[in-house]
């Protein structure tokens, strides 16, 4: 059904091969490593768009009420009334379980539009839903500004009931009047996302997208919005639709790899979430998966909600991997989240709060093998992702030691580069100093945002973060560790 399954084969054998970095990756930089002066940094928005970690994603349309995945036009808006729509409900459950702003489907492949646009009548002024009054879009909006959270669009370019689709140049004027009106009458708006879905086949109508004026049309409505797609150009998709990024990930690619969205070739999964070192522009990857089996509500899915555990797991190979999580959380066909969703996202939201709760490394004291000026190793410790550690110039190497004061045990590992300035580090080790000597506890390969490493519990008072290889001066923004809620070990333990 969806044109992107069948590439979740190929991506998640890297993502369940080994846990370790291959000897390949570090020596083909040695030799070939894109010199440090010519490599990308974020934008501002890239960079805002990153640190917020998670989003929503709400996927709401005719589907809500047909339980369908793939509309095909032809639903009559008559079937949409979601009589107790709250998008406030929404908003607010986004807000207080952790999540910085929300994307809704304004308009999915079935072409019907949530807003009341003037360019068809297939939208949600046609419905019974508050007499045909009503404006979905209105009430998300208000809502994301009531909570505090960014605003962001989904619009398919594929639409089953657009009579001029596969018409070309009329088409995109249609498409265009279309994002024209949602990014001119809602106010700023963070995101704007491209899918490249399109179940058409060849002998349905062929559809050319004019990517650069739809692109120029954001760039000049909404210049603060990050604009994402296969190809992004702001933000790119991981891949697949399982949330899982690669346990190497760069936020860099070549741009002529995948060159516009909906570029359906077998390797596209793992090119998207692998990234690639030397890659000239800088478009870190997006992680978007839903919630539920299906992208929208359906009655007979609620008993296959996502658990809390399952969404500690996506999140940790997803925003522990470098990407972003953009989970999908569809209002149900009263126009609410459903209360099996909700307990849900307080669930990962409570397990995500007493994990990260106390970093047992405050109060250590950190050495390094050598500092640039005004960049202490203690630097590490602190929580301004802006204040980093980095050796001395033209150091690619180097090791950071973590002294405690006395035993700590832990499972999980943090570790953060500063990515205002690149992604620079290749493949790192981490050490810790049992019975006197220097056992090694994790390898791996990229940083970037965020790396999230979890193990076994284990005790030590030392530990060594290696930095083997970088692509220019590594810069580390923060080494913290913690003991996840599941392990209560006594004295003893490791
Ligand atoms: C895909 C669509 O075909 C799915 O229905 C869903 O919206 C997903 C997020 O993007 O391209």
């Amino acid at each position: 059904m969806d044109r992107r399954r069948f590439l979740i084969a190929s991506s998640t054998a890297a993502v369940l091969g080994t846990g370790t970095a291959r000897w390949s990756d570090a020596t083909t930089a040695q030799t070939t490593g894109t010199p440090l002066s010519t490599r990308p940094e974020p934008t501002p928005q890239q960079l805002r768009w990153q640190r917020e970690e998670l989003a929503m994603f709400v996927h709401f349309t005719v589907n809500t009420f047909t339980g369908r995945e793939w509309g095909d036009g032809t639903e009559s808006p008559a079937i949409f009334n979601p009589r107790h729509l709250d998008a406030r409900q929404w908003a607010r459950t986004a807000r207080e379980t952790g999540f910085r702003s929300m994307i809704l489907t304004t308009k999915h492949h079935d072409g019907f539009c949530l807003w009341p646009t003037a360019t068809t009548r297939h939208s949600v002024a046609s419905s019974p839903w508050k007499n045909g009054k009503g404006d979905v879009v209105r009430e998300f909006v208000d809502a994301c500004h009531a909570e505090g959270l960014g605003v962001g669009f989904y619009l398919s370019p594929w639409d089953r009931n657009a009579k001029s689709y596969g018409s070309g140049k009329a088409y995109n004027d249609f498409y265009v009047a279309q994002l024209t009106e949602l990014l001119t009458h809602y106010g700023p708006v963070v995101e704007v996302w491209f899918d490249g879905a399109n179940g058409e086949g060849p002998s349905g109508p062929h559809q050319a997208y004019d990517w650069p004026r739809i692109h120029a049309t954001v760039r000049r409505l909404q210049p603060n919005a990050v604009i994402f797609s296969d190809a992004g150009p702001d933000v790119r998709w991981i891949g697949n639709e399982k949330g899982a990024a690669g346990l190497t990930c760069w936020s860099t690619v070549d741009p002529a790899r995948v060159p516009y969205a909906g570029f359906d070739r077998p390797w596209v999964g793992d090119l998207l979430g692998h990234g690639d070192p030397y890659g000239s522009a800088w478009r870190p990857g997006e992680a978007d998966v839903s919630i539920r089996p299906g992208w929208f509500w359906h009655a007979d899915e609620n008993d296959k909600v996502r658990s809390p555990d399952n969404l500690i797991e996506l999140y940790m190979q997803s925003v522990g991997r470098n990407s972003k999580l953009l989970l999908s959380v569809p209002p149900d066909r009263d126009g609410l989240f459903y209360p099996t969703d909700v307990a849900a996202l307080h669930g990962f939201a409570a397990q995500r709060r007493t994990m990260f709760a106390h970093d047992l490394l405050h109060g250590a004291r950190v050495i390094a093998s050598s500092s640039a000026t005004g960049h202490r190793a203690a630097n590490v410790l602190d929580d301004n992702p802006d204040s980093y550690w980095t050796p001395r110039q033209n150091e690619r190497a180097a090791t950071l030691d973590i002294e405690l004061p006395a035993e700590i045990t832990f499972d999980t590992l943090d570790l953060r580069e500063a990515i205002a300035h690149g992604q620079t580090i290749a493949n790192y080790r981490v050490d810790r100093w049992h019975h006197g000597t220097w056992k090694p506890m994790a390898w791996g390969t990229t940083i970037g945002h965020r790396k999230l490493e979890r193990f076994d519990p284990v005790r030590t008072r030392k530990l060594r973060i290696a930095l083997e290889y970088g692509f220019g001066a590594p810069k580390l923004a923060k080494v913290a560790a913690y003991l996840g809620p599941k392990h209560t070990y006594g004295p003893g333990h490791a």
